[in-house]
């Protein structure tokens, strides 16, 4: 039976930068998820008779929300719903099937690589028919419509077996649970020679892939081990877990640790690689070389003619503002596109749909392509995979021959997590309010040659994305950047960005930190970021 149930609305049902996140007794009251899932609907047209792709990391809490989707996708007019066994699909998987099965679109559980449990993290997220995750003009018409919501249609009673692969009916809606990793797999034979790969773990290359007790578990093994035929073990804390194994799934220097340990050992496997909470992010380490996200989407432009699926080269290239400007060199030398967008990868979505980019990337461990509309972990390892199969070179070879040939771009993230966010707002006021009297002065040695606040024109359909991140440039090309995330789910983080062009390649192998000190000293300086947070240092560097 359908019923319409009277509700009230919550406040806080703001999608942030990649849907809405919260801690998961927030989403456990009564009608909050019923309430955001039907202002989703209520936000969308025309999709009665449609399918809508359903699936999730596995945290905790997702397998309720599943069924409540369901439900309520069913009372209000869905034809039907392609949802991953056992609630499995990880959003590179999720942004597959909606494109494949020409889907109306999708809703994926998800707070990325955030900690999992009864009192962690938890959230939703709307992708749209192009695979990626809703534009703002939609997450802005969510968050209206979460704050007049007055009544969501449910269906009663409804339990669906999601862990039996086949369909049934609900309400007259059909719910077709399918395998999460068969169609992804397929996609990624198709970019990519398997024989090739296979060659490589035959010759005796050694790699570790930690899925860090998350959704790519499944999708590894079968890839990794089953289909490319790298040794049992290659693939680590693959079963989902709904706490991530009480770890926080953000495949980084500080929560990847043992993995990087593992590498850097002399005993170590060659390569090493881990994944986030929802399979899209990704860590790319090789033996004596931590690839930065934003010198991993450089090479992989400049070597990109490398895999099949790219063979006829690449339109162009786009990055998040804070990443750093690894690719631009590449795009100017391939005499290519090269967009500059806000954080998010929400904004590369129509840079890809108008073809203007084939590569994306961002400095937070993302990576991915024009297959699909959201960043893709696993694909990111294939493509390193395939460079290094193809050069028969190391990871280390590989990257320090590209920054002779480009230059390097020293880089870091400071991160300062729950910081107050009264104390955080205060210092983004302050810091906005003088940049127009920053030029020309010094500051550390260092020269401010420009200031502002980022905002983004997207050439493809004119919207205007304004107060997306500070900026201070110096003269000689360095520059920090200030920005609070949106994703987290207490208090607020800023995220400090350092980064140095050095062209000479007999000053490449300066400790990070080192080369970019004066640069970190600035930043403190121009923030005062101690002053304001209390804060000596950040929680978390990368
Ligand atoms: C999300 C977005 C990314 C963004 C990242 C960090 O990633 O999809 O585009 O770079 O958050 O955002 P922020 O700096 O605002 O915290 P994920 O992997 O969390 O979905």
């Amino acid at each position: 039976m359908i019923r319409t149930v009277a509700t009230k609305p919550f406040d806080d049902q703001k999608p942030g930068t990649s849907g809405l996140r919260k801690k998961v007794p927030v989403f456990q009251q009564p009608h909050y998820v019923e309430n955001f899932v039907q202002s989703i609907f209520d936000a969308l047209d025309g999709f009665k008779g449609k399918t809508l792709v359903l699936g999730g990391d596995g945290r905790f809490y997702n397998r309720e929300v599943i069924q409540t989707v369901l439900a309520i996708a069913a009372a209000n007019g869905f034809g039907k719903v392609m949802v991953g066994q056992g609630g499995i699909l990880s959003t590179p998987a999720a942004s597959n099937v909606i494109r494949k099965y020409k889907a109306f679109g999708g809703i994926i559980l998800s707070a990325s690589h955030n900690p999992g449990g009864p009192h962690e993290d938890f959230g939703i997220k709307y992708n749209a028919e192009n695979g990626g995750p809703a534009p703002e003009k939609i997450t802005d018409a969510i968050f209206a419509k979460s704050k007049a919501i007055k009544e969501f249609r449910i269906a009663d009673g409804v339990e669906v077996d999601i862990d039996k692969l086949g369909t049934v009916k609900v309400e007259g809606m059909s719910v077709e649970v399918i395998d999460p990793v068969k169609d992804y797999a397929e996609l990624m034979e198709s970019l990519f020679d398997f024989d090739a790969l296979r060659a490589l773990f035959k010759s005796g290359f050694r790699m570790a892939f930690d899925s860090m007790h998350a959704v790519t578990g499944p999708y590894g093994k079968e890839i990794l081990e089953n289909r490319l035929g790298a040794p049992k073990g290659t693939c680590r804390n693959y079963h989902p877990l709904p706490d991530f194994g009480g770890h926080h799934p953000d495949p980084n220097l500080v929560h990847a640790k043992k993995l990087y340990d593992d590498v850097m050992s002399a005993a170590g496997p060659d390569f090493g690689a881990a994944s986030d909470g929802d399979g899209d992010r990704n860590m790319i380490v090789g033996k004596g070389m931590f690839v930065t996200p934003s010198d991993s989407l450089a090479v992989i432009a400049a070597n990109a003619k490398l895999a099949p699926g790219y063979a006829k080269g690449i339109s162009g290239v786009a990055r998040s503002m804070p990443t750093s400007a690894a690719a631009d060199r590449v795009a100017e030398k391939l005499g290519i596109g090269c967009y500059e967008t806000p954080t998010g990868w929400k904004f590369f979505g129509n840079l890809l749909d108008a073809g203007k980019v084939t590569l994306c990337g961002e400095e937070s461990f993302g990576t991915g392509s024009s297959h699909v509309r959201e960043k893709d972990g696993l694909w990111a390892v294939l493509f390193w995979l395939a460079i290094v199969a193809a050069r028969g070179e190391s990871v280390k070879d590989i990257v320090t021959k590209h920054w002779a040939a480009y230059g390097r771009n020293y880089y870091s993230r400071y991160d300062y997590e729950e910081v107050e966010s009264e104390k955080a707002s205060a210092l983004m006021k302050d810091l906005g309010a003088k940049l127009g009297s920053l030029p020309g002065t010094k500051v550390r040695g260092l020269t401010v040659e420009k200031a502002d606040d980022f905002s983004y024109h997207d050439p493809v359909d004119g919207s205007v994305s304004e107060h997306q991140g500070i900026r201070v440039m110096f003269a000689g090309g360095s520059r920090v950047v200030f920005r609070l995330s949106g994703t987290g789910t207490s208090g607020a983080t800023l995220r400090v960005y350092m980064e140095r062009y050095e062209a000479d390649p007999a000053k490449h192998g300066i400790d990070t930190q080192e080369a970019l000190a004066d640069l970190i000293a600035a930043a403190d300086d121009i923030a005062g970021i101690h002053s304001h947070t209390g804060r000596p240092k950040p929680s978390v560097i990368t």
